[in-house]
Order: structure tokens, then C-alpha cells, then sequence
């Protein structure tokens, strides 16, 4: 086609190009161009991404090492870091960016497991407790709760039933019918063994029968995206509701130590507690028989058992403590950061807002100059001018 021909077309192509300019210009001012593969750790934001009554948002729980940042990672495209050591990966409570399913915008929040090798578990329960409460207290409410268990686990310990406990304890019974349990790593075990555990599972009271007669569901994970999509689709469409630990702490404006879920985690400490003072009444005993015998050695190791199981119950007993007092400090200190966070998101919102008006002004201006122009100049100054916004768009 000849040049001059296409001239006669002009208007059409300034229309176009203004559009599509708009477009790219609105979009950078609105900031949705995010990097899908970037961590995202947003405790200061409260709004979850839930800006439309269809937007969803998923909070996924379970032991450390269970597979919560895989599933996650697996589901919504993001890159969140996933353990491969002994010690826990996920530390902090961290928001995938978010994605659409089924025309639905979904996020999913990562949490740290309560057997945290970094962290004790009065420090996880604060971190999880205020989370929850300040995004209850901003109007959001999750769709559901996905509890990670892994079918390959060869019984369920100690830190098992713990966890499972807290997890418990924060959802309370009325959230049950909103609440998955996944169960992964079905490729760790034959289907002869894992169908079995998971029968035992659901049959035992002390598993998870108690909360599936309450509405829970238990599913498998297949360890694909279509697999971890599918187990979303049975929570998208929930009516999202508030976890007991929100309505605790915010509606009835608990402390967290008088939460259930503070409420368990202190037994657990005092259970522990008991415990270790047992221990130390045999390391005594020990002691004052090798003090007897005038066994140096063994009354040496005695001594260092001794010290380290004390440290041990200081430990505990400062833990304990640190749950209420630190708390009420963190959720002021989380306040003052919302508030901070609104002040600059409304800045950042005017700043953009005036760059995009100032950006469409000058656009304006150049396409009136181009009109006055001879034809001959049109296509030269319209690449320009097309390279130079876009290119100013990706710099
Ligand atoms: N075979 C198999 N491995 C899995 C599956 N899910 C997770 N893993 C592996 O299990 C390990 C732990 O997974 P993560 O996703 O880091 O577990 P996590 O629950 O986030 O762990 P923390 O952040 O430490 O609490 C990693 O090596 C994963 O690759 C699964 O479904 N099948
Ligand atoms: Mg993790």
C-alpha cells in the first residue's frame, strides 16, 4: 500500500494511537505491571486484593515442610521460596500475588508452620493473629482455609497433632464448612499405604473426623497446577467467614493469651513445663547418687543436662509471658504502619494520577502540532512519537 494512501487514514491512526497510549499510560499509573515471579510480603496491606465481591482470598496452614509454599507457588504462578533442608522455609506470613480462576481474582496467604525451626510458636501466633485480625478489621474475610497435611507423614506426632490443634483452635467450629484438608505427597507413598492412612484419618476422633463430621472436606493434591485448582474450586464459591481468632480478637476485643488459640498454645507451654520439671527432678537424683559415689565425670554431665534443661524452661516461661505483653505492642506498632501504608498509597495515587494527566497533555499537544504538519512528516513523527511513549513507558 502507498505511503500517501495511508496518509488519508490519518485521523483513524491518531484515534488508535491516542487509545492505545491511554491504555498503556493508565496502566503504568495504575501500577498493576507487577513481576510475577517477586515475593511478595505485605503484612501492611490490608486489603488482600479483595476489592470486588467476587475477589477471593485463602489462607493455607499446616506443618513446616508440608508442602504450603509448593502448593501455593504450583496454583498461582508465583515463586515463593520452597524448603528443601531441615530447617523451615516460611518464616513470615506472606500474600501471592494474586490470580484469576474461574473469572475470579484468587489470592493466597502463606503461613509459617507452628513447629518453626526460627521462630517459637508464641512468636507464630502473634504473627498469624494479628494478620488475621487487622485484615478482619480493614472488611475482609477469607473464602477458606486450606490445612496442608502430608499423606506420606508415617504416623501423626507430636507436632502434627499440635499444629493441627492451633489450626483448630484459630478456625473454630463455625468455619469448618469452609475449611480444606489437602493431603499431598501421595507420590512418596504406594496407593495401598496412603489410602489407608487416609482412611484412618478421616475415622479417627483424634485426627480429623471431628472436623469433617463438621463440614470440613479432605482431598487429595496431586502435586499439578489442574490438581491444585481444582481443590481452589471447592472454595471459591464459599460465603467467606470470619475464623474464631478474628472475631476474639477483634469483635470481642480479647486479649490474644485469652484467645483458644492463645488459650491452647499456653497448656502447651505449661504441658511442656511439667514436663521438663520432671526431668529435672531425676537429673537431681542422679546428681546427689553420683555426688555419693564421688562420680566427677557423670556429675559433670549431669550438670550440663541440668543447665541446658533449665534454659529450656526460662525459655518456655519468658514465652509464655511474651504472648500478651509483646501483642499489644505489635498490633500499635501494625497501626501505626496501616496508617502510614494508607497515607502513602493515597500520595503514590495522586502522584500517578497527575504524571498520567501531564503525560495525555503533552500527547495532546504533539498530535495537534503533528495535525498541522505536511503528510510527508506524518509517519516519521508518529513513530517517533509512538517509540518515544513506549519506550519512556518501559525505562
Ligand atoms: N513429592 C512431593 N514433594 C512435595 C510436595 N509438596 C511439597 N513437596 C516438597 O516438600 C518440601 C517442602 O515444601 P515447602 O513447600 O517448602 O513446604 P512448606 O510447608 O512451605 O514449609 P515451611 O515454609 O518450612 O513451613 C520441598 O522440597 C517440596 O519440593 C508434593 O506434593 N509432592
Ligand atoms: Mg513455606
Amino acid at each position: 500500500m502507498q505511503l500517501s494512501h495511508l496518509a488519508m487514514h490519518r485521523n483513524v491512526l491518531l484515534f488508535a494511537l491516542v487509545a492505545f497510549l491511554s491504555l498503556v499510560s493508565a496502566h503504568q499509573a495504575l501500577g498493576t505491571n507487577v513481576d510475577l515471579s517477586t515475593p511478595v510480603f505485605e503484612l501492611t496491606d490490608p486489603n488482600l486484593h479483595i476489592e470486588n465481591e467476587t475477589d477471593v482470598a485463602i489462607v493455607v496452614m499446616g506443618a513446616t515442610g508440608s508442602g504450603k509454599t509448593t502448593f501455593i507457588n504450583l496454583a498461582s504462578g508465583s515463586n515463593l521460596r520452597v524448603g528443601g533442608g531441615l530447617k523451615s522455609t516460611t518464616s513470615m506470613i506472606q500474600v501471592a500475588e494474586p490470580f484469576i480462576l474461574d473469572g475470579r481474582k484468587v489470592t493466597l496467604i502463606d503461613t509459617p508452620g507452628f513447629d518453626d525451626t526460627t521462630k517459637s510458636d508464641t512468636d507464630i501466633l502473634r504473627m498469624i493473629g494479628l494478620f488475621l485480625a487487622t485484615t478482619y478489621r480493614g472488611g475482609k474475610k477469607l473464602a477458606g482455609v486450606i490445612y496442608v497435611h502430608r499423606i506420606s507423614d508415617f504416623k501423626m506426632g507430636g507436632i502434627s497433632t499440635r499444629n493441627f490443634r492451633m489450626f483448630r483452635e484459630l478456625c473454630g467450629d463455625s468455619t469448618l464448612k469452609n475449611v480444606v484438608i489437602v493431603t499431598n505427597m501421595w507420590d512418596h507413598v504406594s496407593t495401598d499405604v496412603g489410602e489407608a492412612r487416609e482412611a484412618e484419618l478421616a475415622r479417627e476422633d483424634f485426627f480429623f473426623r471431628p472436623v469433617l463430621e463438621k463440614g470440613a472436606q479432605m482431598v487429595r493434591h496431586e502435586n499439578t497446577r489442574d490438581s491444585a485448582h481444582t481443590i481452589l474450586r471447592r472454595i471459591i464459591q464459599n460465603h467467606p467467614l470470619s475464623l474464631q481468632i478474628q472475631r476474639e480478637l477483634v469483635d470481642e476485643n480479647k486479649d490474644i493469651s485469652q484467645t483458644a488459640a492463645g488459650a491452647e498454645l499456653n497448656k502447651e507451654l505449661m504441658l511442656q513445663m511439667e514436663k521438663h520439671k520432671k526431668e529435672m527432678k531425676h537429673l537431681q537424683k542422679d546428681m546427689e547418687a553420683a555426688i555419693r559415689s564421688k562420680d566427677e565425670e557423670t556429675k559433670r554431665e549431669l550438670e550440663i543436662a541440668a543447665k541446658k534443661l533449665q534454659d529450656e524452661m526460662n525459655r518456655i516461661q519468658a514465652d509464655a509471658q511474651k504472648l500478651a505483653s509483646k501483642y499489644e505492642k505489635e498490633k500499635a506498632d501494625m497501626e501505626d504502619r496501616m496508617k502510614q501504608f494508607a497515607d502513602q498509597s493515597r500520595r503514590d495515587a495522586e502522584e500517578a494520577a497527575r504524571n498520567h494527566e501531564r503525560q495525555m497533555q503533552a500527547l495532546r499537544d504533539q498530535i495537534s502540532s503533528m495535525e498541522d504538519d505536511d503528510d510527508d512528516d506524518f509517519f516519521p513523527t508518529l513513530f517517533k512519537l509512538a517509540t518515544r511513549v513506549i519506550l519512556g513507558g518501559l525505562l
